[in-house]
Formats: C-alpha cells, structure tokens, sequence
C-alpha cells in the first residue's frame, strides 16, 4: 500500500521544507517537492502541518521494580500512551539485578516487552555489577544482541551501584567493543549520608528527598564519570537525566575539549520546580519526586538547560518515564521520603512539551526535531532507520499541527498513571496524527494501533561519535 502525505512542511536537519512524502509499505519510498509526487495513490492531506520524524523516547522504564513496588505502566500500556504523544520507538531498560546473569535479566526484559508493544522499542542494559562475567557478557550482548549501550549507577548504593574501579573496568571494555556507557551521575554513598541526617532529624516529608541530592552531588558525580571516561581513552560517555547548571558545565567543558561526552535532558527539569512539590499539600509532593531530583527555581538551572538544548551541550531529550500511582505507590514513603518509589511518568507529553519550547522562542523547530529524534536515533545506533524522513527509513512520521492546543491531565492522558506532574499545563500544538511503520496508528485523537504490532530494534554501534 502507497500512502502519498501531501501539504506539509517537513522538519529535518536542513530545516524546514515544504515537501510531500510517500510511504510504501512500511518505509518512506521518496520526498517530492509540493505537488510533484504521484497522482494515483491514496493521500494524508498535512496542510498546515509539520511532517517529522517519530519521536524517539532513550530513557524508558516500563515495569521497572523500584523500592518494593514496579512502574506502573507496562510495555502495552506504556507504549500506547507513548503513541498518542508521537513517541513511536522507545529504548526502555533492561535489568541486570546484582548476582544475576546479564543475559537472564535481558531474557526476562524480553519477556515483558515481546508481543506486548504498540511501537518499536529496544533495550539499553543496566549492569548491577561489573565483574569478569558481565564484563564478558557486555561484548555479546554488543556482537548478538543489538544492545549497544550500558547503563552504570554512581547513586543507590547497595542496589544498581558501581565503584569508580567497576566504572572504570567497564568504561575501558566499552572503549574495546564501541558500546556507550551512560551514567546516573549522583554520588549516592554522600547522598545517603544526607539522608540519614534528615531522617535523624525527623524530616521525614517528600521535599526531603531533593533537599538530600543536592546539585553539588550531581556536579561532582558528573566531573568524576568524565575523567574516569578520559583514563578509559576517551570511552564514549552519556550523561542521563542531567538536571543542573554545575553538572552541565562539566559535560560542556569535555564537549569544549572534543570529548566523547553527550548528555540528555528531561521534561521535568525544564518546566517542573523544587517549589512545584514545596506548593502541593500534605505528603503530595511525593508525585515529583525523581532521581535526579527537580531543582531550584531560584537558581539558574532551567535557563542554563535550556541554552544547553540549543548549543548541543546537551544533546537529547528523553523522558526516564518512571511512573508510579499516588495511592499505594508513592503512599509507600509516607512517614520517610527514602522509601517513595523515584519517577515521574511524560512518555505521553515529550514531544509537545518541547514543541512549547519553540512557541516560547527558547528552541528552533530544527532542535525540536533533532532533540526528540534525530539525535537519540544516532547516538542509539537506530540511523538512518530511525529519526528522519528520507527515502529508505522507516515511516515512522508524527504530523504535528500547531494551530492546535494540547491540555496535560490525569483525566485524558493515556498513561497508567492516578495523577499528572504536569496537571493543567497547556500547549500551543497537538499531534494529529502518528504513523508507525506506514500505519496510521493515531488519528485526530482516535486510536487504531494494537498490542504486539511493536518491533524489536536491535541496535548498531553509536554514529554520533566523534
Ligand atoms: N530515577 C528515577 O527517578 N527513577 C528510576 C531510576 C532513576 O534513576
Ligand atoms: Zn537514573
Ligand atoms: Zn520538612
Ligand atoms: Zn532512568
């Protein structure tokens, strides 16, 4: 079947051009300049409209076990949710619990996803712990498995924690096999110790927790991931969910230096506050808590990640979609914020919450599409598949309209979620449509994607390296 989307202006890395494109099948067949393609074949009209690639989400967590209780969307829910906001290829997280078998961990993250995903997905690995096995495992995992990144955790000792000497161990096999190492940069060992003084001092309510996780932790967490990075000859290093202006200007300084040095944003660290949690009564305050957490409107972080998205210091935004329920969840840490479950879930919102960054002049429509695409499909190994609209890709094409309007709540997101960080934020565009594979899968609000329609994506090495 040929699919002829007529009318728009497609984004990319050149810009924004008025061009129609044709799918055939599940791929992009061609790019016609307006008006030129042809004339027997069914046809989208996408007037009005900008034609972009499918966003790409790299920082998933669907069902992720966390403090005794686990995410609460699942790949089928996730994953349609992550649909209607023109997300149409996750990479979600595979888990290697500590003393597991790496490829028993990636066998049971398989065995959540396969036959459950309304999109495409694929799976970063988390090491619980690096020793000669998992060290071992990493090059099969990068030779057979298509998973071509590692994520470390200098936070939450005694559960994902690494040393700086497994850190470096696994820093120097990935510089060998060409994997990216990406980082939770927060020095967890001075975080509990934080935390225990609060506790102690019968601060135990959720604004604790970000109050524990000072930025300084983040900064020197960050600065500690890039030098171990440098012993390791410059092994490729991505920082996650960087959320402040100290950390940021280590990764920028390694950038300066031409380092393999990347780093992703959030949503929540460019729109929600400490004082958002500060605000909300009784123990509600626990809905924002994250790891890293939200920061300070009163310093300079927001402005500074924000110049950051548009200099490519940081180069991706991603959600670290983490959602757990208020009730019986994140109620799990009333009376001590330690045992609040960390996350907060946007799957669903990334793509219009950045496009509100282009309304608000704080991003051109070409950073847009490269943040939420283009970029996470090359640093992921997912390019040209993946990320942009040019003959050979994958249709994976969200027309977005931005005459339309988009109001985040809990009563019409499609998230397994009881409540919304983003309750009542409203912006100036809306996803119309979402094709997936050359099937529409959204259209005008309506879904027609199912369960198990989502693929696989074994991975490539990074092409983003420099
Ligand atoms: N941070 C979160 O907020 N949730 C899951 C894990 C993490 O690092
Ligand atoms: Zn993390
Ligand atoms: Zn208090
Ligand atoms: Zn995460």
């Amino acid at each position: 079947m040929t699919l002829l989307i007529t009318g728009g202006t497609v984004i990319g890395p050149t810009g924004a051009t008025p061009a129609d494109v044709l799918v055939d099948g599940e791929t992009i067949a061609a790019v016609y300049a307006p008006g030129t393609g042809p004339s027997d074949t069914e046809t989208l009209d996408a007037t009005g409209k900008y034609v972009i690639p499918g966003g790409i989400d790299a920082h998933t967590h669907m069902e992720l076990p966390f403090g005794g209780t686990f995410a609460s969307d699942t790949f089928d829910t996730g994953t349609r949710a992550a649909a209607f906001g023109g997300t149409t290829t996750i990479i979600d997280f595979a888990v290697q619990r500590t003393g597991e078998v790496v490829q028993d961990g990636l066998a049971a993250w398989h065995a959540k996803a396969d036959g459950n995903c309304h999109v495409d997905y694929a799976f970063h690995m988390i090491l619980g712990g690096v020793d000669d096995d998992s060290l071992k495992a990493m090059d099969q995992l990068v030779s057979d498995e298509g998973i071509t990144s590692f994520k470390l955790f200098m936070a939450y000792p005694g559960v994902f924690y690494s040393d700086d000497g497994q850190i470096l161990r696994a820093m120097q096999k990935a510089r060998d096999n060409g994997a990216v190492i990406m980082m939770h940069a927060e020095n967890g060992i001075a975080i509990d110790v934080l935390v225990q003084q609060a506790l102690a001092r019968g601060e135990t309510d959720p604004i604790h927790h970000g109050l524990t996780r000072p930025e300084a932790l983040e900064a020197e967490a960050t600065h500690r991931a890039i030098m171990l990075a440098e012993v390791a000859q410059d092994c490729p290093l991505y920082i996650v969910h960087l959320s402040a202006s100290r950390a940021l200007a280590e990764v920028a300084a390694a950038r300066d230096a031409g380092r393999n040095v990347f780093a992703e944003t959030c949503p929540q660290y460019l729109y929600l506050t400490l004082e958002d949690q500060l605000g909300a009564p009784g123990f509600e305050g626990a809905k924002w808590v994250c790891s890293t957490p939200l920061r300070s409107k009163h310093e300079s972080h927001q402005r500074d990640l924000w110049q950051g998205l548009r200099s490519n210091d940081l180069a991706v935004v991603s959600t670290d979609h983490c959602p757990f329920c208020f009730k019986d969840q994140k109620e799990l840490g009333v009376g001590d914020f330690s045992k609040i479950p960390n996350g907060i879930g946007g799957v669903e919102h990334r793509v219009d919450l950045l496009y509100q960054g282009v309304v608000d002049g704080k991003l051109s429509l070409q950073r847009w599409v490269e943040t939420i695409a283009t970029t996470p499909a090359r640093m992921f190994g997912l390019y040209p598949r993946k990320g942009v609209i040019q003959p050979g890709s994958d249709a994976d094409i969200v027309l977005y309209d931005p005459n339309g309007r988009t109001r985040i709540s809990v009563e019409t997101h499609h998230m397994n979620m009881d409540h919304s960080a983003y309750e009542g934020y409203e912006i100036a565009g809306k996803v119309d449509t979402v094709i997936s594979r050359g099937e529409v899968i959204v259209s005008e609000g309506a879904y027609h994607g199912r369960a198990g329609r989502g693929k696989y994506l074994p991975r490539g090495l990074s092409t983003y390296l420099v």
